[in-house]
Protein backbone atom coordinates (compact mmCIF):
# COMPACT_ATOMS: atom_id res chain seq x y z
CA UNK A 1 0.00 0.00 0.00
CA UNK A 2 1.10 3.63 -0.32
CA UNK A 3 1.33 4.22 3.29
CA UNK A 4 3.92 1.45 3.18
CA UNK A 5 6.03 2.64 0.72
CA UNK A 6 6.50 6.18 2.09
CA UNK A 7 7.92 4.05 4.94
CA UNK A 8 10.31 2.14 3.13
CA UNK A 9 11.39 5.29 1.00
CA UNK A 10 12.37 7.32 4.44
CA UNK A 11 15.76 8.13 4.96
CA UNK A 12 17.19 6.78 8.41
CA UNK A 13 19.24 9.94 10.32
CA UNK A 14 22.13 8.20 11.04
CA UNK A 15 22.25 5.80 7.55
CA UNK A 16 21.27 8.53 4.89
CA UNK A 17 19.69 5.40 3.11
CA UNK A 18 16.72 3.40 3.21
CA UNK A 19 15.11 1.72 6.78
CA UNK A 20 14.01 -1.34 4.58
CA UNK A 21 14.95 -3.38 1.95
CA UNK A 22 11.64 -3.87 -0.81
CA UNK A 23 10.55 -6.93 -0.99
CA UNK A 24 12.69 -8.29 1.68
CA UNK A 25 11.94 -11.57 3.40
CA UNK A 26 14.52 -12.63 6.15
CA UNK A 27 14.82 -9.13 7.64
CA UNK A 28 16.58 -8.49 11.38
CA UNK A 29 16.09 -7.61 13.96
CA UNK A 30 12.97 -9.51 15.31
CA UNK A 31 10.87 -10.43 18.32
CA UNK A 32 11.39 -13.57 19.51
CA UNK A 33 8.33 -15.03 20.73
CA UNK A 34 8.96 -17.23 23.45
CA UNK A 35 6.05 -19.49 23.38
CA UNK A 36 6.34 -19.49 19.34
CA UNK A 37 9.73 -21.04 19.21
CA UNK A 38 9.96 -24.11 18.15
CA UNK A 39 12.62 -26.78 19.96
CA UNK A 40 14.94 -28.43 17.60
CA UNK A 41 16.65 -31.69 19.64
CA UNK A 42 19.15 -31.70 16.58
CA UNK A 43 20.63 -28.54 17.06
CA UNK A 44 24.16 -29.43 18.13
CA UNK A 45 25.93 -27.16 21.25
CA UNK A 46 27.93 -24.01 19.81
CA UNK A 47 31.61 -24.16 19.92
CA UNK A 48 33.54 -21.06 20.49
CA UNK A 49 36.98 -21.53 20.34
CA UNK A 50 38.93 -17.42 20.06
CA UNK A 51 42.38 -16.48 19.96
CA UNK A 52 43.43 -13.60 21.97
CA UNK A 53 46.04 -12.92 20.07
CA UNK A 54 43.79 -11.99 16.98
CA UNK A 55 42.26 -9.13 18.17
CA UNK A 56 43.68 -5.88 16.74
CA UNK A 57 41.74 -2.46 17.50
CA UNK A 58 38.82 -0.93 18.51
CA UNK A 59 37.12 1.53 15.94
CA UNK A 60 34.50 3.90 16.43
CA UNK A 61 33.12 3.80 12.61
CA UNK A 62 30.28 6.56 13.14
CA UNK A 63 27.81 3.95 14.13
CA UNK A 64 28.93 1.88 17.20
CA UNK A 65 32.79 0.91 18.23
CA UNK A 66 33.97 -2.28 16.41
CA UNK A 67 36.49 -4.34 18.46
CA UNK A 68 38.20 -5.96 14.75
CA UNK A 69 40.37 -9.14 14.16
CA UNK A 70 42.42 -11.00 12.49
CA UNK A 71 40.56 -13.02 10.31
CA UNK A 72 42.71 -14.49 7.66
CA UNK A 73 43.32 -17.42 8.50
CA UNK A 74 41.30 -20.04 10.93
CA UNK A 75 42.32 -18.97 14.36
CA UNK A 76 39.28 -17.38 16.01
CA UNK A 77 36.06 -19.59 14.83
CA UNK A 78 32.56 -21.12 16.14
CA UNK A 79 31.57 -24.08 14.94
CA UNK A 80 28.14 -26.36 15.68
CA UNK A 81 25.22 -25.17 16.48
CA UNK A 82 22.81 -24.88 13.54
CA UNK A 83 26.34 -24.32 11.51
CA UNK A 84 27.26 -26.53 8.49
CA UNK A 85 30.55 -25.53 8.56
CA UNK A 86 33.13 -23.12 10.96
CA UNK A 87 32.78 -19.20 10.79
CA UNK A 88 35.59 -16.80 11.31
CA UNK A 89 35.30 -14.08 13.73
CA UNK A 90 35.69 -10.40 12.22
CA UNK A 91 34.56 -8.19 14.67
CA UNK A 92 32.11 -7.26 17.40
CA UNK A 93 30.29 -4.62 18.56
CA UNK A 94 26.97 -3.30 20.14
CA UNK A 95 23.72 -1.46 20.32
CA UNK A 96 22.35 0.40 23.15
CA UNK A 97 20.10 3.22 23.94
CA UNK A 98 19.85 6.30 25.59
CA UNK A 99 18.09 4.89 28.72
CA UNK A 100 17.88 1.47 29.98
CA UNK A 101 14.45 0.99 28.86
CA UNK A 102 15.81 0.40 25.15
CA UNK A 103 18.73 -0.36 23.27
CA UNK A 104 18.60 -3.97 22.10
CA UNK A 105 17.99 -4.82 19.05
CA UNK A 106 16.47 -8.15 19.52
CA UNK A 107 13.57 -8.66 21.89
CA UNK A 108 12.36 -11.84 23.80
CA UNK A 109 8.30 -11.18 24.14
CA UNK A 110 8.20 -7.99 23.55
CA UNK A 111 10.77 -7.17 26.14
CA UNK A 112 13.73 -4.72 25.26
CA UNK A 113 16.84 -4.74 26.83
CA UNK A 114 19.15 -2.25 27.40
CA UNK A 115 22.11 -3.35 25.17
CA UNK A 116 22.74 -6.31 22.95
CA UNK A 117 26.31 -7.79 21.68
CA UNK A 118 27.00 -8.90 18.05
CA UNK A 119 29.40 -10.80 17.18
CA UNK A 120 30.02 -11.41 13.63
CA UNK A 121 31.70 -14.22 12.05
CA UNK A 122 31.94 -14.88 8.04
CA UNK A 123 31.86 -18.66 6.22
CA UNK A 124 35.65 -19.18 4.82
CA UNK A 125 35.05 -22.44 3.86
CA UNK A 126 32.57 -21.61 1.00
CA UNK A 127 34.06 -17.56 0.26
CA UNK A 128 36.76 -15.74 -0.38
CA UNK A 129 36.09 -12.80 1.70
CA UNK A 130 33.94 -11.34 4.39
CA UNK A 131 32.43 -8.90 1.29
CA UNK A 132 31.46 -11.99 -0.70
CA UNK A 133 30.25 -14.03 2.14
CA UNK A 134 28.00 -11.10 2.68
CA UNK A 135 26.26 -11.27 -0.51
CA UNK A 136 25.37 -15.35 0.78
CA UNK A 137 22.35 -16.98 2.53
CA UNK A 138 25.13 -18.65 4.42
CA UNK A 139 27.82 -16.11 4.32
CA UNK A 140 27.59 -14.81 8.10
CA UNK A 141 27.08 -15.90 11.37
CA UNK A 142 26.57 -13.59 14.32
CA UNK A 143 26.06 -14.38 17.99
CA UNK A 144 23.73 -12.28 19.87
CA UNK A 145 24.01 -11.79 23.70
CA UNK A 146 22.02 -9.19 25.66
CA UNK A 147 22.87 -7.13 28.29
CA UNK A 148 21.02 -6.40 31.57
CA UNK A 149 21.55 -4.14 34.11
CA UNK A 150 23.19 -5.79 37.13
CA UNK A 151 26.86 -6.41 38.68
CA UNK A 152 29.45 -4.36 36.80
CA UNK A 153 31.05 -7.02 33.99
CA UNK A 154 34.86 -7.06 34.77
CA UNK A 155 35.95 -8.79 31.30
CA UNK A 156 33.32 -6.01 29.82
CA UNK A 157 35.57 -3.10 31.79
CA UNK A 158 38.79 -4.05 29.97
CA UNK A 159 37.17 -2.45 26.56
CA UNK A 160 34.86 0.31 28.43
CA UNK A 161 38.50 1.46 29.88
CA UNK A 162 39.57 1.84 26.30
CA UNK A 163 36.53 3.79 25.12
CA UNK A 164 37.32 7.65 26.02
CA UNK A 165 40.42 7.21 23.45
CA UNK A 166 37.74 6.17 20.45
CA UNK A 167 35.02 8.99 21.90
CA UNK A 168 34.79 10.48 17.89
CA UNK A 169 33.79 9.06 14.89
CA UNK A 170 36.75 7.56 13.00
CA UNK A 171 39.31 6.92 15.43
CA UNK A 172 40.94 3.78 15.71
CA UNK A 173 43.27 2.62 18.89
CA UNK A 174 45.26 -0.39 19.29
CA UNK A 175 43.64 -3.17 21.14
CA UNK A 176 45.20 -6.07 21.80
CA UNK A 177 45.21 -9.62 23.62
CA UNK A 178 41.62 -9.45 24.48
CA UNK A 179 38.96 -12.97 24.29
CA UNK A 180 35.83 -11.83 23.47
CA UNK A 181 34.60 -15.57 24.95
CA UNK A 182 34.19 -14.13 28.08
CA UNK A 183 31.47 -11.66 27.07
CA UNK A 184 29.12 -14.82 26.28
CA UNK A 185 26.92 -16.93 29.25
CA UNK A 186 28.33 -20.05 29.97
CA UNK A 187 24.50 -21.38 29.43
CA UNK A 188 24.68 -23.42 26.33
CA UNK A 189 20.87 -22.25 25.11
CA UNK A 190 20.02 -20.26 22.19
CA UNK A 191 17.60 -19.08 19.73
CA UNK A 192 18.29 -19.41 15.93
CA UNK A 193 17.00 -18.13 12.56
CA UNK A 194 18.15 -16.94 9.12
CA UNK A 195 17.97 -13.11 8.88
CA UNK A 196 19.54 -10.17 7.67
CA UNK A 197 22.35 -7.66 8.74
CA UNK A 198 20.84 -4.65 10.96
CA UNK A 199 22.59 -1.91 9.17
CA UNK A 200 22.98 -1.17 5.24
CA UNK A 201 23.71 -3.44 3.31
CA UNK A 202 20.66 -5.25 4.93
CA UNK A 203 22.16 -8.18 3.12
CA UNK A 204 19.92 -11.50 4.18
CA UNK A 205 22.96 -13.39 4.37
CA UNK A 206 22.84 -13.91 8.38
CA UNK A 207 22.51 -17.15 10.96
CA UNK A 208 21.44 -15.21 13.41
CA UNK A 209 22.37 -17.12 17.19
CA UNK A 210 20.52 -15.71 19.94
CA UNK A 211 21.87 -16.45 23.43
CA UNK A 212 19.11 -17.06 26.12
CA UNK A 213 20.60 -15.68 29.20
CA UNK A 214 21.92 -12.26 29.14
CA UNK A 215 25.21 -10.84 30.63
CA UNK A 216 25.34 -8.28 33.84
CA UNK A 217 26.58 -5.11 33.08
CA UNK A 218 26.38 -2.34 35.45
CA UNK A 219 25.04 1.27 35.10
CA UNK A 220 28.51 3.19 35.02
CA UNK A 221 29.73 0.68 31.47
CA UNK A 222 26.19 1.08 30.04
CA UNK A 223 27.11 5.22 30.33
CA UNK A 224 30.41 4.37 29.24
CA UNK A 225 28.80 3.56 25.83
CA UNK A 226 26.64 6.33 26.44
CA UNK A 227 29.71 9.08 26.50
CA UNK A 228 30.70 8.19 22.59
CA UNK A 229 29.76 10.10 19.91
CA UNK A 230 28.59 9.52 16.20
CA UNK A 231 30.30 12.88 15.11
CA UNK A 232 33.49 13.26 14.54
CA UNK A 233 36.17 15.46 16.11
CA UNK A 234 35.53 19.21 15.47
CA UNK A 235 31.92 18.63 14.41
CA UNK A 236 28.87 19.60 16.93
CA UNK A 237 28.74 16.92 19.07
CA UNK A 238 25.92 14.01 19.10
CA UNK A 239 25.88 11.18 21.41
CA UNK A 240 26.27 7.93 19.94
CA UNK A 241 23.21 6.35 21.60
CA UNK A 242 19.85 4.44 20.61
CA UNK A 243 22.07 3.10 17.14
CA UNK A 244 19.34 0.19 16.46
CA UNK A 245 17.35 -0.76 13.88
CA UNK A 246 13.40 -0.95 14.22
CA UNK A 247 12.13 -4.97 15.16
CA UNK A 248 11.40 -5.86 11.21
CA UNK A 249 8.29 -8.62 10.33
CA UNK A 250 8.71 -12.82 10.96
CA UNK A 251 7.35 -12.99 7.72
CA UNK A 252 7.55 -16.82 7.01
CA UNK A 253 10.02 -17.50 9.59
CA UNK A 254 10.51 -19.84 12.87
CA UNK A 255 12.56 -19.67 15.40
CA UNK A 256 14.46 -22.44 16.54
CA UNK A 257 15.40 -22.88 20.53
CA UNK A 258 18.22 -25.26 21.32
CA UNK A 259 16.55 -26.05 24.53
CA UNK A 260 12.73 -27.25 25.88
S1 LIG B 1 24.96 -6.61 12.44
O1 LIG B 1 25.69 -7.52 13.28
O2 LIG B 1 23.80 -7.18 11.76
N1 LIG B 1 24.46 -5.36 13.29
C1 LIG B 1 26.06 -6.05 11.20
C2 LIG B 1 25.61 -5.08 10.36
C3 LIG B 1 26.42 -4.64 9.33
C4 LIG B 1 27.69 -5.17 9.14
C5 LIG B 1 28.15 -6.14 10.02
C6 LIG B 1 27.33 -6.58 11.05
N2 LIG B 1 28.38 -4.67 8.08
C7 LIG B 1 29.65 -5.09 7.58
C8 LIG B 1 29.88 -4.36 6.27
C9 LIG B 1 31.26 -4.64 5.73
C10 LIG B 1 32.30 -4.36 6.76
C11 LIG B 1 31.98 -5.06 8.06
C12 LIG B 1 32.93 -4.56 9.11
O3 LIG B 1 30.65 -4.84 8.50
O4 LIG B 1 28.96 -4.83 5.32
O5 LIG B 1 31.50 -3.84 4.60
O6 LIG B 1 33.57 -4.80 6.31
O7 LIG B 1 33.21 -5.51 10.06
ZN1 LIG C 1 24.96 -5.31 15.21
Amino acid sequence: CSRKNTRNAALHPLWQSPLTIPGGTRQSPINIQWRDSVYDPFLKPLKISYDPTTCLHIWNNGYSFLVEFDDSADRSIIVGGPLENQYRLKQFHFHWGAINDWGSEHTVDSKFYPAELHLVHWNAVDYPSFEDAVMEGNGLAVIGVFLKLGARHEGLQTLVDALPAVRHKDTVIEFDEFDPSCLIPSCPDYWTYAGSLTTPPLTESVTWIIKKKPIEVDEDQLEAFRMLLFTSDGEEERRMVDNFRPLQPLMNRTVRSSFR
